[in-house]
């Protein structure tokens, strides 16, 4: 048996013009499958999402378009170093955050950062960690979109792909002993299902029985590598199976289906301690980051199919069917998310670096005295060369007209050396 009949269709309840599928019947039967019938998603309701999570579920839709297309944009003028969008995919991202518990677990890989604003991460809150200023949780060590928060249950991103998912199963694991009705949701790209780590938690999850939810962005793309590139099968929900887990492939621009199916993959995690992959069809539609100019590998013609199923408009629609929302709230939500991030970023854009001590500050839990002996090297190289460090110097308390006078000094030695005079009499400088 080769598998080639093995088909597993799309779990759907929403249309791009905002009206639902017609019937209870999800389309494509797409109910959590390989199951005990009596764990199939419950009967759907007639208002999927009630009003209010609805509403916060799209504000904070709306909230990371505008923080990306603004990030993008600080990135382009040079204010920035880096930045990933998370466009195209905030139903998958914020659709399965949405279906969770406040205080589950959410383990991600770079482009979730909708599920974070969804738990209540501010505006200034991600500022402080793009710019890596004294306020930044990570004390500015990592990459831009590298955030993390210990209060609202969401690990730390690193870049290695995948790392992340077997860690998932370790940390579920620890719910299930702490047995306090938690889960873990694990959320990583189709490229990154790739790698070994992904296979590694599979079978360790199962085999633990843990309440672990593994959702898959299959977006089409791992930067330039199409996802036919990626994987002969039919995508990466049949791979349950060989695990013995159940699994669902749902679309991930569809935020009801996506919450219904996370709802329900939740519920069979936590009653029943077994784990269960949900892959979300979607679609990158920016760029993989500020580092990358798709045009070289992909069609504007395909990019513009996706952009008429977005899954913001998609559920807008929907809203605005419901009579929960209008085109005066959208303009004034827009205007309003608008002011805030340029209002935060300014902010964040002129806050401190973090202190030159946060340079050797959890290596470990102490500094080893090699570690403390280094960073007194690289005080010292400071004190001596204040200006070429402006922050570092900043950091150690110098005054500007102090980093003056070292500028000036540090000048006229490069203009000895350049006329071949000895520096300083002779001394070392
Ligand atoms: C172990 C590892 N290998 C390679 C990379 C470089 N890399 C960063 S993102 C990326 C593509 C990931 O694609 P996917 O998992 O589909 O997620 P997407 O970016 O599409 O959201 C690659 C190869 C990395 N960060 N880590």
């Amino acid at each position: 048996m080769t598998g080639d009949e093995l088909c597993i269709p799309i779990f759907k309840r929403l249309r791009q013009d905002g009206t639902l599928y017609p019937d209870d019947t999800p389309q494509g039967q797409g109910n959590v499958s390989q199951g005990d019938k009596s764990q199939d998603a419950s009967p759907i309701q007639r208002d999927p999402i009630e009003r209010d999570t609805a509403l916060k579920i799209y504000r904070t839709m709306l909230f990371t378009r505008v923080l990306d297309e603004r990030m993008l944009a600080a990135q382009r003028q040079g204010r920035l170093s880096f930045y990933m969008q998370c466009t195209g995919e905030e139903a998958t991202v914020i659709g399965s955050a949405a279906a969770l518990q406040d205080d589950d677990m959410i383990m991600a890989q770079y482009r979730e950062q909708g599920a974070l604003a969804w738990r209540g991460f501010s505006c200034d809150e991600f500022m402080n960690q793009m710019f890596g200023n004294e306020r930044d949780y990570g004390k500015g060590r990592q990459m831009p979109i590298h955030y993390g928060s210990r209060d609202l249950h969401y690990m730390t991103i690193s870049s290695p792909l995948a790392t992340q998912i077997p860690q998932a199963t370790g940390y579920a694991y620890g719910q299930k002993l702490a047995g306090k009705g938690q889960c873990t949701i694990t959320i990583f790209g189709e490229g990154a299902a790739s790698e070994g780590d992904f296979h590694a938690a599979l079978n360790m999850a199962s085999v633990h029985r843990v309440p672990c939810i593994f959702l898959c962005r299959n977006n089409g793309y791992a930067i330039s590598t199409p996802s036919c590139e990626q994987f002969a099968a039919d995508g990466i929900a049949p791979r349950a199976f060989g695990y013995h887990m159940q699994s669902i492939r749902v679309d991930g621009n569809d935020v009801i289906a996506v919450y219904e199916a996370t709802l329900a993959a939740r519920k069979i995690a936590v009653e029943t301690n077994q784990p269960i992959l949900i892959e979300a069809m979607t679609y990158r539609l920016a760029a993989h980051s500020s580092s990358d100019d798709p045009s070289g590998y992909r069609s504007k013609k395909e990019e513009a199919i996706w952009r008429d199923k977005d899954p913001i408009l998609r559920m807008r629609n929907w809203l605005e069917a419901q009579g929960w929302w209008s085109e005066e709230e959208e303009k004034a939500t827009g205007d309003q998310l608008r002011r805030e991030v340029l209002e935060s970023m300014k902010r964040a854009e002129k806050l401190a670096p973090p202190a030159l001590d946060t340079l050797i500050s959890d290596v470990y839990d102490t500094p080893t005295p090699l570690l403390t002996q280094q960073l007194e090297d690289v005080k010292q190289h400071i004190r001596k060369y204040p200006h070429a460090y402006p922050k570092g110097a900043a950091s150690m308390g110098f005054t500007a007209q102090e980093l003056e006078v070292s500028r000036k000094a540090y000048q006229a030695r490069q203009q000895r050396m350049q006329s071949h005079q000895p520096v300083d009499g002779g001394q070392t400088s």
